[in-house]
């Protein structure tokens, strides 16, 4: 697959966040911008409901970018499209008739293949560039520093580049509030924005994003600083934000309290509800299991559980979790 020899009309579709967004700019690059527009689905959505596929047509290729969109998704945009290229690293199944680059469902090392952005811009030839770097620390913040094949490309990037790590820490904020603040039009903009930036300073002093990272930073500090309840050493706090802030006001509390927190936000979807979980000691893998199996949005990792319920389960499911972690 040559990305300079795909014709007609395409459509980039790509994850909100910085890697999806510097995934979008590398590519951008390399095609022709007169002829390529950009989506990304409903915010909070790993998929594509069926409106947002049916503005998908009129294309005669779609990529996308940094998402392990469902399977019937793919399927449907296939029969409106003739090419559906993808580059990504989530984990997931191989999509038969598309082209699917994504080495870690091939078994390749994830460390190897850190973000979207990483394996574009060596699928490109692509020397190590601010955006190919972004993505990766989006992805992985400071715990990219613990992967040594891909720290090292990292650090000599900044240093040649006279930045420090904070700095592309901030750059990646940045460039995340526009999905956190859950404005959607301006993560669609930002890629069209970078495209003209020539320097970090000018992500970096970027008014309007620096005046969205305030925002978001009074409201997870006016969230944090609410009494808090506490029962039977578990503390639950309940919130309406239209901010997309439930990982990390939860991760403020947990952390400044030592005690497993569960937080839900009433504010974030229409029909739903966020709910997030941050745990000490135990092991939040059974509960993502139960989660996904009353047919919840339901993700995480050993410590953490992050899941998108209908307003009407979203009690049921709370004391689920509040009696698994008392256990
Ligand atoms: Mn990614």
């Amino acid at each position: 697959m040559k990305l300079d020899q795909l014709e007609g009309k395409g459509l980039i579709i790509h994850h909100w966040d910085a890697d999806g967004i510097s995934s979008t700019v590398l590519l951008l690059r390399k095609l022709d911008k007169n002829n390529i527009a950009n989506t990304t689905p409903t915010l909070g959505n790993y998929y594509l409901t069926e409106e947002e596929i049916t503005r998908c047509r009129g294309y005669d290729f779609i990529i996308i970018l940094d998402m392990s969109l469902p399977m019937e998704n793919i399927v449907k945009l296939k029969t409106q499209t003739k090419e559906i290229i993808i580059f990504d690293h989530h984990l997931g199944k191989i999509i038969p008739n598309v082209f699917h680059y994504n080495p870690i469902i091939k078994g390749e090392d994830p460390n190897r293949y850190p973000s979207t952005s990483w394996i574009i811009n060596e699928y490109i030839k692509n020397p190590v560039n601010l955006y190919a770097v972004l993505g990766v620390v989006g992805d992985h913040e400071e715990k990219i520093k613990d992967n040594k094949l891909i720290w090292n490309h990292i650090n000599t990037f900044s240093k040649e580049n006279n930045l420090s790590f904070n700095d592309l820490l901030k750059m990646v904020y940045l460039l995340d509030s526009n999905y956190k603040l859950g404005d959607k039009t301006a993560v669609e903009e930002t890629p069209w924005e970078l495209l003209e930036i020539e320097s970090p300073e000018e992500i970096l002093e970027n008014e309007r994003w620096n005046d969205n990272l305030k925002l978001l930073e009074e409201e997870i500090e006016s969230q944090i600083s609410q009494p808090l309840e506490i029962k039977n050493g578990i503390i639950i706090k309940k919130m309406n934000t239209p901010y997309n802030i439930i990982s990390t006001v939860t991760r403020k509390i947990a952390w400044s309290n030592g005690k497993p927190t569960v937080v839900v936000n009433t504010g974030f979807f229409k029909d739903s509800d966020q709910l997030y979980v941050r745990t000490t000691d135990k092991d939040m893998k059974p509960l993502i299991e139960k989660g996904k199996n009353l047919g919840f949005k339901c993700g995480g990792k050993k410590e953490v559980l992050g899941a998108i319920i209908p307003k009407d389960k979203t009690d049921l499911f709370l004391s689920d979790v509040i009696s698994y972690l008392k256990s």
